[in-house]
């Protein structure tokens, strides 16, 4: 295989453990905390998940290795999309479980929980996983999104564990993922099959993350990556002066992302969803919000711009989610096939026509064709219209445009606004990690064989104090139930792990807060380039600033 001059020389990296496993296996051992609660719901948390509900959250420290010393066979999922470092995950893990005995194995179970079901697999050794050492990308086995969550499911995979001696399961993933591996842990348990199971917190889109978890892996390199090239694009901008930069990041729901590159780049505007939710912002309080700042820049000469747009923001517009679930409602079951028979667009707008109330009417009219469309593409698994897939940076651009016309006309406005569109989404979740994602993920791997060897199950591997160098990072764990209370899903009490939007209270976004007016009519630009490997570690280790800020 030819491999770049990078990934040769990443091979050779050393990834940072926490100090107290830096100093062999025979010399780390278990600080036992106190019992947890969950955070909220705690009768009913209780009462689903009796074995492994309440257990104390742990640390690891230097001390005399007493865990156990049976053979483990360990197998490991990746779930859900791509966050960079999975492949470090599963490279900390076989180190730890190879360094505790050389007759361990461990399994990898392929393109997602769906490999365990199948029991599609490869056990993995040493040429195999040197390949992947520090590397991007979920191609070391393949990720996917099926769900592991029906009892069915369950014991299908207890079957697999014991039909190759498997004693735990390590499942990468987000906060759905995380909660089925809460799930399995109890049933396993339940039904005494011996089986551990320990999650590891991964997205890009930094919505897992708690009093526990401080941030999901993948996140770091993420907005480096987008943050590299929004601000190229800024810098292109303030060149060439001629253009408005509409980019749209992803993330889903939460705006951890686009905050993240907005504190990193220092664009002219950036919408955040939550704060649009919470103010109820209409679609043309946003346009005239950025129509504001266009003209401002152009009474200063000024007429180019970047403004940075959440994937998931459509959502948080009231009268727009009151659209979605009309729509969604008006191509549900069978009548999306009738929808799909219509041959030309009239006859859509027709149907479409027929089908919305009066207010949603006014604001699909409003939108421009390609965006209405796109409001009928095909739906998710669960029938929902597929956000990522709205070019909402098209759609904010469009509207301002509209907004800017009306005011040259009233006279306000005299600047030329040429607007250009991009996504940044994809080409983040597999760049090579950065050296915080490199060191992240290997200790939670590392860490996650630790919480195996010593016996428990249903537990995060958690790595704390992250926003210090790594030597002073905190290895432990942190039982899953803790992190969970009930919400209703799909029209059902479900426990689940909470997700984290940003929160308008919190010391990130109110940094933005604070800047942003300046940021919208003045060109306070930042590059930060592309993400550095070698070199100074205040250049090379540096994490977010949102984590920075979060930990101040
Ligand atoms: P996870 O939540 O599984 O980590 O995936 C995150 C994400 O990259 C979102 O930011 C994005 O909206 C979505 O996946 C895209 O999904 P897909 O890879 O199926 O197109």
């Amino acid at each position: 295989m030819k491999i770049s001059s990078l990934q040769k020389a990443r091979y050779e990296y050393s990834p940072k453990l926490p100090g107290m496993l830096r100093n062999g296996i025979s010399n780390i051992c278990v600080k036992e905390g106190e019992e947890t609660q969950s955070v909220a719901d705690q009768e009913k948390i209780k009462a689903l998940f009796p074995n492994t509900y309440g257990k104390k959250e742990i640390t690891f420290q230097q001390g005399e290795n007493t865990s156990e010393t049976k053979k483990q066979v360990v197998g490991v999922i990746l779930s859900g999309g791509q966050a960079p470092g999975g492949h470090n995950v599963i490279c900390g893990l076989y180190d730890a479980l190879k360094a505790t005995n050389k007759e361990n194995v461990l399994y990898g179970f392929k393109n997602g929980p769906i490999g365990l079901i199948e029991d599609d697999y490869l056990i993995f050794d040493d040429a195999y996983i040197n390949e992947y050492r520090n590397t991007g990308g979920f191609d070391i086995i393949g990720s996917g999104r099926t769900k592991l969550e029906t009892e069915e499911q369950f014991a299908i995979v207890a079957e697999v564990c014991k039909k190759h001696g498997i004693t735990a399961i390590v499942i990468i993933g987000g906060d759905d993922s995380n909660t089925n591996a809460a799930v399995l842990a109890e049933y396993f348990a339940a039904h005494n099959t011996g089986v551990q199971v320990i999650g590891c917190p991964k997205t890009i889109d930094g919505d897992l993350k708690n009093e526990d978890i401080e941030c999901s892996f993948g996140f770091d390199t993420a907005t480096k990556t987008y943050s590299e090239i929004i601000g190229n694009i800024e810098r292109d901008a303030n060149s060439a002066k001629k253009y408005w930069h509409f980019i749209k990041v992803m993330g889903r729901s939460a705006s951890h992302v686009a905050l993240e590159c907005a504190l990193e780049t220092q664009p002219n505007i950036c919408l955040i969803s939550e704060e649009v939710s919470a103010k109820k912002m209409s679609l043309s309080s946003i346009a005239d919000y950025i129509a504001d700042s266009v003209e401002k820049r152009a009474a200063k000469g000024m007429n180019f711009g970047v403004a940075i747009i959440p994937e998931g923001v459509v959502e948080f517009v009231p009268e727009f989610s009151v659209l979605i679930s009309e729509i969604n409602e008006l191509l549900a079951g069978s009548k999306a096939d009738a929808f799909n028979a219509l041959g030309t667009w009239k006859e859509k707008y027709e149907f479409i026509e027929n089908g919305l109330t009066k207010e949603s009417m006014d604001v699909f009219a409003i939108l421009p064709e390609a965006i209405q469309q796109q409001l009928f593409l095909e739906r998710d698994p669960h029938g929902n219209v597929q956000v990522s897939l709205i070019e909402s940076e098209k759609l904010f651009s469009a509207l301002v445009k509209d907004k800017l016309e009306e005011r040259k006309k009233a006279g306000t406005y005299t600047g030329k606004f040429n607007p250009l569109h991009h996504f940044l989404g994809y080409e983040g979740r597999c760049a090579f990690p950065s050296n915080f994602d490199s060191d992240y993920c290997y200790s939670l791997g590392y860490n996650a064989f630790m919480l195996i060897q010593y016996g428990y199950n249903g537990y995060l591997s958690k790595i704390s104090n992250l926003s210090n160098p790594a030597s002073e990072w905190v290895a432990g764990g942190m039982p899953i139930t803790k992190m969970m209370n009930i919400e209703r899903r799909h029209g059902e009490d479900k426990p689940v792990i909470k997700k984290a939007l940003v929160e308008l209270e919190g010391k990130p976004f109110k940094f933005f807060e604070a800047h942003r007016e300046e940021w919208a009519v003045e060109t306070c630009y930042v590059y930060p380039g592309a993400i550095q490997y070698y070199g100074p570690a205040e250049v090379c280790d540096i994490t977010t600033k949102t984590l920075a800020l979060e930990q101040e």
